[in-house]
């Protein structure tokens, strides 16, 4: 369903209880690639075949050059209107959670403060022997792949397919998302699980799911409201109507 921001801006202006899922569409206008889609490549490599722990322990070289190339991106580019205009939200619902399925710290350095990280983040290690987690890797790598100070080979502090994502992420996200009264999805193509089934979820517990993308996905026939645009435009004309 689709139709303009007059017909329903009043849920929003009612909600006490607001989330937010947002992917990697949302930090597209930075200039940080997307996964699928157009410029969704690295080299010759899709997210699909890089982002396993198959591919890690293949060629974890090969895969920390992938996650150096992205640290170097995300590291030069700032927030986007979208970014910003989520911290806004935040300042005027009296509930706010933002769930990211993003890694690129890009919300935190808008200014957003509750904020779910439900696949890790770049610019966070975790040792492959001791499981603990380090933030202090220069960028770009000196030694790659590099190595934690017992020997053992550091891995990005992210979820790969077939990993469970962290406990606690995950179960705030389900539940803050089944109590919200309006629920936004920004610029995620909804089909990496369990994220994408967190707005089914919302509306299970009786939400207003708005998807803001510049594309329709699977998710766009059961959300409320499909918003077509860019999550940059969009999101701040939004904040414009509250
Ligand atoms: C714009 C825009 C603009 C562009 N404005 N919009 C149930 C059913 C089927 C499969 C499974 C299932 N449960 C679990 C699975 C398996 C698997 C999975 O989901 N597979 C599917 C792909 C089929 N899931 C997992 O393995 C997860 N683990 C798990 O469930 O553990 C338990 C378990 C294990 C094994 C079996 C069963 C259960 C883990 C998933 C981890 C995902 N990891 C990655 C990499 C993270 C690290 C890194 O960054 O390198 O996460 S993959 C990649 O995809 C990344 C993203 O967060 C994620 C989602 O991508 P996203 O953000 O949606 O990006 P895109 O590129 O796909 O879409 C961008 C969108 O933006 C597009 O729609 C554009 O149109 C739009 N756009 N410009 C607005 N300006």
């Amino acid at each position: 369903m689709e139709f303009g921001i007059e017909t329903w801006i009043d849920r929003l202006r009612d909600a006490r209880r607001v989330t937010v899922l947002t992917g990697a569409g949302i930090s597209a206008e930075s200039g940080v690639p997307t996964f699928r889609g157009e410029g969704g490549l690295w080299r010759t490599y899709r997210a699909e075949e890089l982002a396993t722990p198959e591919a890690f322990a293949r060629d974890p070289g090969l895969v920390w050059e992938w996650y150096d190339y992205r640290r170097g991106i995300v590291a030069g580019a700032e927030p986007n209107a979208g970014h910003r205009a989520l911290v806004e939200l935040e300042a005027r619902v009296p509930s706010f959670l933002l769930i990211t399925q993003n890694v690129d710290n890009l919300h935190q350095r808008a200014g957003s403060r509750a904020v779910c990280e439900l696949h890790g983040n770049l610019f966070r290690s975790r040792c492959t022997a001791e499981g603990t987690t380090r933030d202090d890797l220069p960028n770009p790598l000196v030694e790659i792949p590099p190595v934690c100070t017992c020997g053992a080979l550091l891995r990005p502090d992210v979820v790969w397919f077939g990993e469970s994502l962290p406990v606690e992420a995950l179960t705030t996200a389900g539940r803050e998302a089944y109590r919200s009264d309006v629920m936004f999805v920004v610029g995620t193509s909804a089909v990496v699980y369990p994220a994408a089934a967190l707005p089914e979820r919302a509306a299970a517990g009786g939400a207003f799911v708005v998807e803001v993308n510049v594309t329709r996905t699977p998710i766009s026939s059961v959300v409320d409201v499909t918003i077509p645009g860019s999550a940059a435009a969009v999101l701040p004309a939004v904040l414009d109507a509250l």
